[in-house]
């Protein structure tokens, strides 16, 4: 397999951006290895700058849901940045934008733009602090919901795969305000609400966790945690940037029945553009500037272009039998995957949601942090790079979810399967 362009390419950025990548996740750190460089993408296929091609199984991290370089995207993104890139006013777009989230997800009386899921839920506990008037918020062990201070304690995603739980440069008076708890523990949660619930001003989750392998909510936990902030007068808030329009149209919300007093997007309402938002309950949002007194700005947020690839993006999620397709699929390969590892004599089990999915290299079942983090890491680094030389793309850690497009259709889960078969034989 060659690969010396993109190593060409990463040595210059070695010299020149930390890591020689824009986002942690991206270096390989944990797998070995160097990251490749994508010239370019279309329908499940990434291909790099040395002419290799991999099925993605990670979508720009979870936005291209309809598959890489969408005609109905990308035109609508050609025709509207003819109009002009930006224009620091508003623009009929966020208006078309606003009212197709509220419609899709109806907890989300009124909506704020942003450009990305970490600016959306540090928006969303500025709003849940203010409305309150209390200091303390909650989060879950091996969640991660963006790079905002108050979020980088025990969190996921990059920050576990580094080992870093708890960045430096996080203030301690800061993230002495963050509590956590581990995710699916009722009683955790209830004794901590008990204590000092009149303390807590929101609990902020992934309601499937996407940040820690993927995770599924035990039956009736998201119920019991509505149920203890109700009581205690904390905001509940959804952390849907990855859940969201993906694991159901009104996404996680509305496969679980629980109204989330505000929820967070980003990835798919971008449609790969830099876009986030925050939306919830109308006189909890009517406290956000200009409106009132709780500031939050943004420069390109609700940016014409964004609008339209998003907006393109939701047309295209709504078409019917769109999420039960995206289900069977995710089904498919997460059944087909097991059986490969069977036949190969390997402890390997997944988790799913229409859309997403986890790899444990491990027995069955995985319903905690814990049970996620005794998975078999190195043997999953093995196989991630034996997929990898056989042209299929996982998420580069083992704490981090996969996700399945629309385009993933019969022939590219084939191929993952057999080259499935033959990782697992070289991992037994
Ligand atoms: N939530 C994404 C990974 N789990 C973020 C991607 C990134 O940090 O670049």
């Amino acid at each position: 397999m060659k690969t010396d362009r993109s190593h060409e390419l990463f040595t210059r950025a070695l010299e020149l951006i930390p890591g020689g990548v824009n986002s942690p996740v991206r270096a390989f750190k944990s797998v070995g290895g160097e990251p490749f460089f994508a010239q370019r993408a279309e329908g499940a296929y990434l291909y790099d700058v040395d002419g290799n091609r991999y099925v993605d199984y990670v979508g720009s991290w979870g936005p291209m849901i309809a598959g890489h370089a969408h005609p109905h995207v990308l035109e609508a993104v050609a025709r509207t940045m003819r109009d002009g890139l930006s224009f620091g006013v508003p623009n009929p777009l966020e208006v078309t934008m606003a009212e197709t989230i509220a419609r899709l997800v109806p907890s989300c009386e009124m909506v704020r733009m942003v450009n990305s899921g970490t600016e959306a839920t540090l928006s969303a506990i500025r709003l849940a602090r203010g409305a309150t008037g209390r200091a303390r918020i909650v989060k879950f062990e091996g969640c991660y919901h963006g790079h905002g201070d108050s979020f980088l304690v025990k969190a996921g995603s990059g920050v576990m795969t580094l080992g870093l739980p708890n960045s430096p440069g996080v203030p301690a008076a800061l993230a002495d305000l963050t509590l956590t708890l581990p995710y699916n523990d009722f009683d955790a949660a209830t004794r901590l609400f008990e204590e000092i619930g009149q303390e807590i001003a929101a609990l902020i989750i992934e309601p499937i966790v996407g940040n820690a392998n993927c995770i599924l909510p035990r039956e009736g936990y998201l119920q019991h945690l509505r149920a203890l902030c109700t009581k205690h007068g904390a905001l509940l808030i959804f952390d849907e940037v990855m859940t969201g329009f993906r694991v159901a149209l009104g996404g996680a919300q509305a496969r679980y029945g629980i109204t989330p007093d505000l929820s967070t997007f980003g990835k798919i309402i971008g449609g790969g553009m830099p876009v986030g938002a925050y939306g919830g309950r109308r006189e909890l949002m009517q406290q956000i500037a200009p409106a009132g007194p709780i500031y939050q700005a943004g420069t390109l947020s609700g940016n014409p272009v964004a609008m339209a690839a998003g907006l393109a993006t939701l047309d295209l999620i709504q078409a019917p039998g769109f999420h039960d397709g995206l289900e069977r699929r995710t089904h498919a390969l997460c059944e087909g995957l097991e059986a490969a590892a069977r036949e190969a004599g390997v402890a390997f089990c997944t988790t799913r949601a229409p859309g997403m999915f986890g790899l444990y290299f491990r027995e069955g079942p995985v319903e905690t942090f814990e049970d996620a983090k005794a998975s078999d890491t190195a043997r999953f680094n093995r196989f991630f790079h034996a997929m990898l030389r056989r042209g299929v793309y996982l998420a580069p850690s083992a704490f981090e979810a996969g996700f399945v497009s629309s385009a993933h259709g019969d022939a590219e889960i084939a191929h993952t399967l057999a080259a499935a078969r033959e990782a697992f034989a070289e991992v037994a």
